[in-house]
């Protein structure tokens, strides 16, 4: 009987007395203690019901006990489905429904907020706060332990919700082996072990944070410094009792913004990584500039992992993502086609491999828009590679904006906007914004003759949209710019608005 990515992440951790999490306030948590409360927690999940294959939705802070929570669903064989603390309670409600979930666990302080949510999903609740408060907490400790239950590689462990260009947001299903592959690729290619103390700030709701930095922290046996948000000040502070560090390229530009960040600041770090949104060259060589460190980009995306990446030795090229993970098969199409694009030219990336999703949780038709039938799954970025195979990523063909490493699909916003009293149509493009990579400007043209009321605009966005999909800037306009076919022209958009912010 196995657990495939129990044995693999945790099993063989739990004896030892050694670090695992450096927690704020000086405190730490061994291996053995983590996985003795993942255990309980797992005990208190199934006492309240939960059976393997159950979706177990979450929108909580981070604490050792969040994470203690995806060790417990890997052990009780449920699949987690974490979800952003930014959420309003109506986007948790498509989520949990869309979802069907058994239980949903949130804040304390979120109960009055998401009760009703959960009520009309018929989904229970419980509570998990940073500080070990909640109903969860309380059960967990005094439950009995369990052991890992038996899981297949091919069963589920998580859903993660992208959003999409079109329609409803996406529950990518990730099984054990997606994620198993890709941890036992990354752990090998940037040579993590048990040595290892990475600096872990980024959150765990997304593939970045979860998948990535913890999922190979644990399987190189080595410890994290548990930090509850990205702070360039804290982080350049545990710089001295580091090795790694990943992040997006937010959290690189705000360090270079600190006079602190020297060589020696960063003599004890062996590792940089970045990811998520592209770098720019420029940062790459301030970094290497200020601190001797080539930063490690690489790239993936929430229904593959992680696709392609820098070497650890030989040449990390500033402007590329580097060459495909072994085990990962990469080809560049014609887009709208499965004809590769000849050597050197720009065309549609796709990826195959252990690593790629097994589809959309109950989307059969978008499932097999992306994934084709073969295993080739088509990303919606654009890319090409040079003689050397290093891979670039030139553009998007989605409409996709990425802000401080968080997706943004213009169309949410869009249809929240259109939807508001005086505005007769919207479009929301990305722009180029120093601190963020790239912020939001909305586009709107008025349904009469009187502009509609910028502030109950944004009141309404805040109701419906997270913070960080909610327009920094409006822009009333008498009619959008569209091509002969109608459609509206974004990139003209983007030319006309992108100094937004840089005034
Ligand atoms: C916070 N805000 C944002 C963002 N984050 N607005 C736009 N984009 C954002 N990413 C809002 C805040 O609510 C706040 O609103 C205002 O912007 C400024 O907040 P600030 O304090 O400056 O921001 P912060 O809290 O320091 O957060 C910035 C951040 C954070 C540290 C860059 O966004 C972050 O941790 N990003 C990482 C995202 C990530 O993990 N992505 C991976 C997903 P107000 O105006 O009300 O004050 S992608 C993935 O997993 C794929 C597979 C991959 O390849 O990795
Ligand atoms: P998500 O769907 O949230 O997983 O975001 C994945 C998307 O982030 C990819 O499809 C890319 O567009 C983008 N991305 C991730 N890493 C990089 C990178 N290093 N450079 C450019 N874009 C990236």
């Amino acid at each position: 009987m196995s657990n495939p990515l129990h044995d693999y992440l945790f099993a063989p951790h739990e004896e030892r007395t050694e670090t695992l999490l450096h927690l704020p306030g000086g405190d730490v948590l061994t291996h053995a203690d983590f996985a003795a409360r993942a255990a309980k927690m797992a005990g208190a999940l199934t006492d309240h019901g939960l059976r393997p294959g159950d979706r177990l939705a979450c929108q909580i802070r981070k604490s050792a006990d969040a994470l203690a929570l995806y060790a417990a669903s890997v052990r009780a064989g449920l699949v987690l489905v974490p979800l952003n603390t930014a959420y309003t309670a109506a986007e948790i409600a498509y989520f949990v429904s869309d979802a069907q979930a058994a239980m949903l666990i949130c804040d304390p302080g979120d109960t009055e907020a998401l009760a009703p949510v959960a009520a009309a999903a018929d989904t229970r609740l419980m509570t998990l706060g940073p500080d070990g408060s909640g109903a969860l907490a309380e059960a967990t400790s005094s439950a009995e332990p369990i052991a890992p239950v038996a899981r297949a590689g091919t069963d589920l462990a998580a859903f993660l919700y992208t959003s999409g260009t079109t329609g409803r947001s996406k529950g990518a299903m990730l099984s054990q082996d997606n994620l198993l592959s890709n941890a036992r690729a990354l752990t090998d290619a940037w040579r993590f072990t048990a040595d290892d103390v990475l600096i872990h700030a980024l959150p765990i709701f997304h593939t970045h944070g979860l998948f990535v930095a913890v999922n190979i922290t644990l399987a190189g046996g080595g410890a994290m410094i548990w930090l509850p948000t990205f702070r360039a000040d804290t982080v350049l502070a545990a710089m001295p009792l580091a090795t790694t560090m990943m992040g997006v390229p937010t959290f690189y530009t705000r360090l270079l913004a600190e006079p602190g960040l020297t060589r020696n600041a960063t003599a004890h770090m062996r590792l940089f990584v970045s990811g998520s949104a592209p770098m720019l060259p420029e940062t790459h060589r301030q970094w290497t500039d200020r601190t001797g460190f080539r930063i490690l980009e690489r790239y993936g995306m929430t229904e593959t992992n992680m696709i392609a990446s820098n070497p650890y030795d030989g040449d990390r090229r500033p402007g590329t993502v580097g060459l495909p993970l072994p085990g990962v098969d990469l080809r560049i199409c014609q887009p709208g086609t499965a004809d590769p694009v000849r050597e050197g030219e720009t065309g549609m990336i796709e990826v195959r491999g252990p690593n790629v999703f097994r589809g959309y949780w109950r989307m059969p038709e978008k499932t097999a828009a992306e994934l084709r039938k073969d295993g080739w799954f088509v990303t919606g970025d654009l890319g090409r590679r040079d003689a050397d195979g290093y891979l670039s990523i030139v553009g998007r063909e989605k409409d996709l904006v990425i802000s401080g490493g968080f997706n943004i699909y213009p169309q949410e916003v869009e249809e929240v906007l259109n939807g508001l009293p005086g505005v007769l149509e919207s479009a929301v493009v990305g722009v180029p914004h120093a601190d963020m990579g790239e912020g939001l400007v909305a586009v709107v043209v008025p349904d009469g003759d009187t502009p509609p009321d910028l502030s109950a605009l944004r009141d309404a966005a805040a109701e419906r949209l997270a913070r960080f999909k909610q327009p920094r800037v409006y822009v009333i306009a008498a009619e959008l710019p569209r091509n002969t076919m109608g459609k509206v022209q974004k990139a003209e958009l983007r030319k006309r608005h992108a100094n937004a912010f840089s005034s």
